[in-house]
Parts: structure tokens; sequence; C-alpha cells
């Protein structure tokens, strides 16, 4: 039941990273927050359980694919804000899903506008939008006004959702913001994430688990920042008087190799890179052991090369601000990744 005291927010994606960041966040200023969870065979709710939070959110079935459940959860529940953060979120795999994606990132947000529209018209709603529609854009920082050049079909099916939310604000005047997220990350960062992957994997060659680190392209950019930072700027979003769209971004951009040197010094490695294209590796420069090789499998058929934020619009208007550096948001992935060793 809904009490006077406190609001109510349905999280969508509540099993993923941000799901777990944004309901640690809103219990504390005091939400009810309602995680809506899609049913799957394994049913993790694994992060809530390492926030130690699992208690204190209510799960109810939710399915960005079913229209049925949609309407009935925001028709019933009437929610004084929705996070949707449900997606199919790893790039990679969009293209291989290339309808399915569509259906989930883009159609699923149609069928969560058109449920608020119908059913629930005073429900805010925040809307995962990301830096990955920029694609391969010219601009040297992207903004709110950059001109989107999406190149993926994760990318594509995340720019119709972002339209539509724009288009739903306008047209019917939801309450509704997109989000433009830059890269964000933490030790809660799903494994196939290239952040969580050239951490975890690091670990595993530090303690002789397996031979080596494999990535694909290590020159693309990143804006890389911390999830626990970032799931703030969602709620400021949905405080404001006005709806708007906010990029949210770091401040710095660096290579994936980059983030592999640093992250393997955390290790205690020092690399040495050798060799161009699929034949680069890096040895450890005390051991001579080889930590990295490039392996081309993890190469996208399309790429987005270079990503830099440009977040003024929220600094100033959200008074929001990235609190953690990527030197520091590495040492506090790699100090957990550690921590599973000891
Ligand atoms: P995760 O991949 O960690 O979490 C995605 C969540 O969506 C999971 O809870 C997953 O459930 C759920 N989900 C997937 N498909 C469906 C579906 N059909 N119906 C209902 N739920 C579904 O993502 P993040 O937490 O990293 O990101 C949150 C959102 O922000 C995503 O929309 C992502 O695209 C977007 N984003 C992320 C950025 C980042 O750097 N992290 C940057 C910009 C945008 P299950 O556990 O069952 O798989
Ligand atoms: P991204 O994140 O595609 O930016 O999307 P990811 O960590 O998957 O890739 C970042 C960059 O690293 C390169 N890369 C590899 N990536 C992975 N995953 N595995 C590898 O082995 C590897 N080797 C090199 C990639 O090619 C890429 O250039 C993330 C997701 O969270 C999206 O949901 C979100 O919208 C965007 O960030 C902003």
């Amino acid at each position: 039941m809904k009490s006077n005291f406190k609001k109510k927010a349905l999280i969508t994606g509540i099993s993923g990273q941000d799901g777990a960041y944004l309901s640690e966040f809103l219990l504390k200023k005091g939400y009810h927050v309602v995680g809506g969870e899609r049913q799957n065979a394994s049913g993790s709710l694994w992060r809530l359980k390492e926030l130690k939070i699992e208690n204190k959110v209510e799960i109810i079935p939710f399915e960005l694919l079913e229209e049925n459940n949609i309407n009935h959860v925001i028709r019933t529940e009437k929610f004084d804000e929705i996070y949707n953060l449900a997606a199919q979120s790893f790039v990679a795999s969009s293209y291989n899903t290339p309808l399915f994606t569509s259906n989930v990132n883009a159609l699923g947000v149609g069928r969560i506008l058109e449920a608020i529209r119908h059913f629930s018209p005073s429900t805010r709603l925040y809307q995962a939008s990301t830096s990955e529609m920029y694609g391969n854009t010219k601009s040297k920082k992207q903004n709110e006004v950059t001109i989107f050049e999406p190149t993926s079909p994760y990318a594509i099916s995340k720019l119709y959702a972002h339209w539509m939310v724009s288009l739903y604000r306008e047209a019917y005047g939801i309450f509704c913001c997109s989000g433009i997220l830059f890269n964000h990350e933490s030790p809660l960062r799903g494994k196939e994430f290239v952040t969580k992957k050239i951490i975890s994997d690091l670990a595993k060659v530090k303690f002789n688990l397996i031979p080596c680190l494999k990535l694909g392209n290590i020159y693309s950019k990143r804006d890389w920042g911390y999830s626990k930072d970032y799931v703030e700027a969602m709620w400021k979003m949905l405080q404001q008087k006005k709806p708007d769209d906010f990029v949210i971004s770091s401040g710095s951009t660096h290579t994936v190799k980059s983030f592999v040197n640093k992250a393997a010094r955390e290790f205690g490695f020092e690399l040495t890179w050798k060799g161009h294209g699929i034949k680069e590796v890096a040895f450890d420069k005390k051991t001579n052991k080889m930590v990295v090789k490039i392996n081309k499998a993890f190469f996208r058929p399309t790429e987005v090369n270079y990503l830099f934020g440009d977040s003024k619009k929220a600094n100033k208007t959200l008074k929001w601000s990235p609190k953690t550096d990527l030197n520091k948001l590495i040492k506090i992935m790699c100090d957990y990744e550690l921590s599973k060793y000891v």
C-alpha cells in the first residue's frame, strides 16, 4: 500500500548493475522500491544480496516483451516514478540478435510509454539512453545537441526509445526524461563488459588460473565513470520542475589499452607491449610472462571508436558532477576482485 511519507518507484532491470545501486540509493531516500524482474531460469538477484538489500525491495514479475504484463503493473501500482533500466544491454550481442534487441530496447519502451499515457499519466519516467547513440560522431565532445550517428543494432534500438520519450513529452505532456549516460562501471558490472572482464581475468592470470587475458579492439576510447555516482543523476532528473534530457559523463576519455595498463599495475604487473594488430601482445616486465593477447573473436562488425562526454548541462541544472575518477574506480574494482581470493 502507498504511504503518504514515501514515494513509490519501479526499477525495471533491478537485477542489473544500475538497478542494484539505484535501489540502494532510493532506499536511503526513504522510497518504497519495487523491482521489476524478468522470469528466467537463474532468477539471480546476487547484486542486491551483495549490497545486503534483497529483503528491502519488493520484487514483481516484469517483462519488456509482454504488453499485458506492463499494462497491468503500471495500471494497478500507480508508481510515482519508473526507472526503466531493463535492456538487452550488451552491444556485441546485438549484432547476433538485432530484432530481439529492438523488441526489448525499442518497442519495450514504447509499451511502457503507452501504459503510462493510458493508465497512469502522472507517473514520471526515467529512460536509460546511452552514449552509444553518438556512434562515430565527428564531435570532439558529445552533449545534448550533438547529432546521433548510431552504429550498432543496440544503439539504433536505444535511439528509437530516446525519440519516443521526447515525443511523449511533447505530444502528451508525460514527465519523461532520457539520461544519456556514458559507460559506467563498478564491482557489480556484468562480466561480459570489458572493464570487468579485464579485471576479473587479470586476477585469474595473477593466480595462475588462466594463461592470459584475451581482448578485441584495444584502441577504442571510452569515457568511464562509476555507476554509484551515476544513479544519483537519474534520480535528480526526475526531481526537476520540467522534464528534460541530460548527458552524464566522467570528464575524461581513455583507450581500452590504457585501462588494461592501469588495472595491471593494481595486480603487480608492469606491461610492455609488442607487435601490431591481432599480433599485439603484452608481457610483464618482471617475469616476461605473456599477460594479454588479442583475439579477433572479440572484434565487432562495426565499432564506436571514440566517446567523450560533456555533462555541463547536468552540472549546472542538476548540480550533479562525478565524484570518482578512473584511477579510483579501477582501484575499487580491483580491490573487490582481489577480496575474492583472500
Ligand atoms: P545490465 O545488463 O547490468 O542490466 C540489464 C537489466 O535488464 C537486467 O536486470 C536484465 O535482467 C534486464 N532485462 C533484460 N531483458 C529484459 C526484458 N526483456 N524484460 C525485463 N528485463 C530485462 O545493465 P546496466 O545496469 O549496466 O545498465 C542499465 C541500463 O542502462 C540498460 O538499459 C543499459 O542499456 C543502459 N546503459 C548502461 C550503461 C552502462 O555503462 N552501464 C551506459 C548507458 C546506458 P536479467 O538479470 O534477467 O538479465
Ligand atoms: P560498450 O562496452 O560496448 O561501450 O557498451 P563494452 O565494455 O562491452 O566495450 C567497450 C569497448 O571495449 C572494446 N573491447 C571489448 N569489449 C568487450 N566487451 N570484450 C572484449 O573482449 C573487448 N575487447 C575490446 C569494445 O570493442 C568496445 O570498444 C557499454 C554497455 O554498458 C552499453 O549498454 C552502454 O549503453 C554503453 O556502454 C554506454
